[in-house]
């Protein structure tokens, strides 16, 4: 976690990095880093959602990249799986019972809109991410474009969160 003072102040290749973990979208972070000096981190804030809203589905097959399936906690160093280690916290490992359901939700996902299901895990349970993943199985392709680009939406400002602070 840098100061926001700090991130104004580093060379565009340095923020590029720090921005690195919150997504895969390069369009994003770099738009991010030309936009610096930022007065506040109301302002930041602002600036990265505002530039989350002309996502669509290339942008979401990038960001995926990124984003391992839920139940499978990434064990590499990266800051990137890290996050998502701790944004699975929620998502008890010894329950193997989860953990057969979640695999099989996930593969029934992926056979039904080919890619990964996408959630905001952060404060969800692992109960309540199956809940979730079976009713978007009801959904449309444009309705669950939709909803996955709002929960990338939202994992990418929780994570900027992580990495640029007062
Ligand atoms: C993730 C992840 O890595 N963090 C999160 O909130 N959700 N992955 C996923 N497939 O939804």
């Amino acid at each position: 976690m840098i100061a926001l003072n700090h991130f104004n102040q580093l060379s565009a290749g340095e923020a590029l990095a720090v921005l690195q973990p919150c997504v895969a979208i390069p369009s994003w972070s770099a738009a991010l880093v030309a936009a610096r000096p930022y007065a506040s981190l109301a302002g930041l804030r602002e600036e990265a959602y505002q530039r989350t809203l002309g996502w669509g589905a290339a942008e979401l097959e990038a960001a995926l990249s990124a984003h391992p399936r839920i139940g499978e906690k990434p064990a590499g160093p990266q800051t990137h799986a890290a996050f998502s280690r701790q944004e699975q916290s929620a998502v008890d490992d010894r329950d193997a019972r989860l953990a057969q359901a979640l695999k099989e939700g996930n593969a029934r996902y992926e056979a039904r809109f080919g890619r990964v299901f996408l959630i905001r895990a952060k404060g969800r349970s692992g109960e309540a991410i199956l809940e979730a993943l079976a009713q978007r199985l009801t959904h449309s392709d444009d309705e669950e474009l939709r909803v996955t680009l709002e929960q990338l939406r939202e994992i990418t400002l929780l994570r900027l969160e992580g990495v640029i602070g007062q």
